[in-house]
C-alpha cells in the first residue's frame, strides 16, 4: 500500500513529533510516501531551497500514485486542506485524523465530507488503533 502522509508545514510545526511517529507507525502497512513532513529540523517556512513548483509538481504526482491519503489536521494547514481535497475528487481513500482543541473545530469541508473518514484522538496508542482498523479493511494493492 502507498501511503500519502499530509500534515502541516508552513501552517506550523508544533506536531511534527507526532507526524514522526504516526509515519512510523504507518510503515507498518506500506511504504509512506512523505516521510519528509515528519522532518524534525524542518521549520515552518519549510524551507530547503526546492522551489515552489517543484514541490508542488512532485507532491501531487506522489498523491497520484498514492492509494491512501493519512493526513494530520489539528494544526490548520492551507496545504493540507488542499491535499484533501485534491485527493477526494481523485477518488482515493481519506483519513483525517485530529486531537479536540477546546474553542476550535474542524473545517465543515472536512467535517461534512462524506468522502473522508474523520478519526477524533487522545492519545497516539488511540490514533495508531484507529489507523489499524482503518486499514486492515483495505485491500493490499
Ligand atoms: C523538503 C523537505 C521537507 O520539506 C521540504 C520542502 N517543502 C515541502 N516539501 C514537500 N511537501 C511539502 C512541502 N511544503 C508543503 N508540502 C506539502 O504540503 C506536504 O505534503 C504537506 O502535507 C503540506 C503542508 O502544507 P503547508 O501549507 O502547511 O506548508
Amino acid at each position: 500500500m502507498k501511503i500519502y502522509f499530509a500534515g502541516s508545514i508552513r501552517g506550523g510545526r508544533e506536531d511534527a513529533e507526532i507526524y514522526l511517529d504516526l509515519i512510523g507507525f504507518l510503515k507498518n502497512f506500506g511504504v509512506v510516501l512523505t516521510e519528509h513532513v515528519g522532518d524534525l529540523m524542518l521549520n515552518g517556512l519549510g524551507d530547503v531551497g526546492t522551489p515552489d513548483r517543484i514541490i508542488h509538481s512532485r507532491d501531487m504526482a506522489m498523491l497520484q500514485s498514492a492509494d491512501v491519503l493519512v493526513a494530520e489536521i489539528t494544526v490548520v494547514s492551507l496545504g493540507v486542506g488542499y491535499e484533501i481535497g485534491r485527493a477526494v475528487s481523485e477518488g482515493k481513500k481519506v483519513i483525517c485524523l485530529y486531537r479536540s482543541i477546546p474553542g476550535k473545530r474542524i473545517s465543515a469541508m472536512i467535517s461534512g465530507n462524506p468522502d473522508v473518514t474523520l478519526v477524533n484522538y487522545k492519545t497516539a496508542e488511540e490514533a495508531k488503533d484507529k489507523i489499524r482498523e482503518i486499514l486492515s479493511g483495505i485491500p493490499a494493492s
